[in-house]
């Protein structure tokens, strides 16, 4: 049994001595939020990262969310994927609109593009995909739906920070992009998220949103929230923006060595990782324990919680089976939806997981799953 428990995921932390010596200037400046010099930095920063011009951070992702569904002025429909964390569909509830779920792609995930046409009425006024654990979707094939039928599209790319498409921006797909910065992400603030703009004009009405709907006299323009991110979370990211590369090619390597481990176990269903024109950012390291498997896949958490690892499902439940999603429509069934999610299981990943430990873990997970 391991020493120490193995959790799905462990934050990476920046040198604290860093960490202290940006907080030292918070604490001599008393400038702890409401867009300080580190949060401009940060913003600068993470813009130039990913090559884009309007960015707008964010106390964390769900709240971005709302913001960028808030700033299309939407109603009515907006379809989307099941198969995602509840901040997805819970952001559109805020927003007071109506989740269609349609069904995904076995392969990665994502929402599948002709399914999402077929379910287009008359009352859809957006999409809204998600990354599914980083891995990009199919975002020309979505973006010529939006166009066919004058759909709006915010991708929901909390995962995905660090995934990049040769040819294509992630970050500038669609109307917006929203990517999360919790603890738990690939890039961490404590709490945080951003939103990516497609212009200054679009960006400026974020950013309004984002600091309760209030203009530069404090005339209340607009319906706002409260979605700034304070200094001590900006520092945070200024840090871990240093070391991302390393995190994510640490990453790659771990998921590499997941995949080594366990191509001679065929009870185990292996997601389709990223053809060579995706950069992954190795967000997550999820496998489906199939119906062949010797253990259901709720046996094998156990006799891992046993051995002290704890991988988690995600995404279980789907979002279209909870009951706060009851009046949502689901368009065609959602089989390939309800089967991963009942199969899938995210094992440990995380940029200093040691390789050791992943051996550990796939040799435990044969014995339960194939019997190797
Ligand atoms: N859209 C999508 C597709 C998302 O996946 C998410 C968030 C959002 C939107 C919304 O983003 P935010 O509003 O959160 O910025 C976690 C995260 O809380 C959530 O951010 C994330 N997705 C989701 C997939 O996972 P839980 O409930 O599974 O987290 P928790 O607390 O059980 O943590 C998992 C494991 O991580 C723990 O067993 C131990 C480890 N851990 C966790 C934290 C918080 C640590 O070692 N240190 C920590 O500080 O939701």
């Amino acid at each position: 049994m391991p020493r120490e428990p193995l959790y799905v995921t462990r934050p990476a932390l920046p040198d604290y001595q860093a960490f202290c010596q940006l907080m030292e200037g918070v604490w001599e400046r008393r400038f702890l939020t409401n867009c300080g010099p580190l949060h401009e930095e940060l913003e600068r920063s993470v813009a130039a990262y990913l090559q884009v011009e309007h960015v707008s951070l964010f106390n964390n992702a769900t709240i971005a969310l709302m913001a960028a569904l808030r700033a299309l002025d939407l109603e009515g429909e907006v379809i989307t994927t099941p198969f995602t964390f509840a901040a997805s569909g819970q952001a559109l509830l805020w927003c007071g609109l109506e989740p269609v779920f349609v069904d995904v792609d076995p392969g990665t995930g994502n929402l599948d593009p002709a399914l999402i046409e077929e379910a287009v009425t008359s009352r859809t006024s957006a999409i809204l995909p998600v990354h599914c654990y980083g891995m990009p979707c199919d975002i020309q094939a979505t973006g010529d739906v939006a166009a066919r039928h004058g759909l709006r599209l915010v991708y929901d790319a909390a995962q995905a920070f660090g995934t990049t498409v040769q040819g294509s921006n992630l970050a500038l797909a669609g109307d917006f992009s929203v990517y999360s910065f919790h603890a738990t992400k690939v890039l961490n603030t404590f709490e945080g998220g951003l939103v990516v703009s497609p212009s200054a004009e679009e960006k400026k009405k974020i950013d309004r949103i984002r600091n309760f709907g209030l203009g530069t006299d404090g005339e209340i323009l607009e319906q706002g929230l409260n979605g700034k991110m304070s200094e001590a979370s900006a520092a945070m990211g200024l840090l871990q923006l240093e070391t991302l590369e390393d995190a994510i090619a640490q990453r790659t390597e771990r998921v590499q060595r997941y995949l080594d481990c366990l191509e001679d176990c065929e009870e185990l269903g292996i997601l389709k990782f990223p053809s060579s024109d995706v950069r992954w950012n190795a967000a997550y390291f999820p496998i489906r324990i199939t119906d062949r498997s010797k253990r259901s896949r709720e046996e094998v958490i156990e006799a891992f919680r046993q051995e002290n690892i704890f991988p988690r499902r995600y995404f279980y439940p789907l979002l279209s089976n909870s009951g706060v999603f009851n009046a949502s429509r689901k368009a065609g069934g959602l089989p390939v939806a309800d089967s991963l999610s009942r199969e899938i299981l995210a094992l440990p990943l995380y940029d200093d997981l040691a390789l050791a430990d992943i051996e550990s873990i796939c040799f435990l997970l044969k014995k339960f799953t194939c019997g190797l």
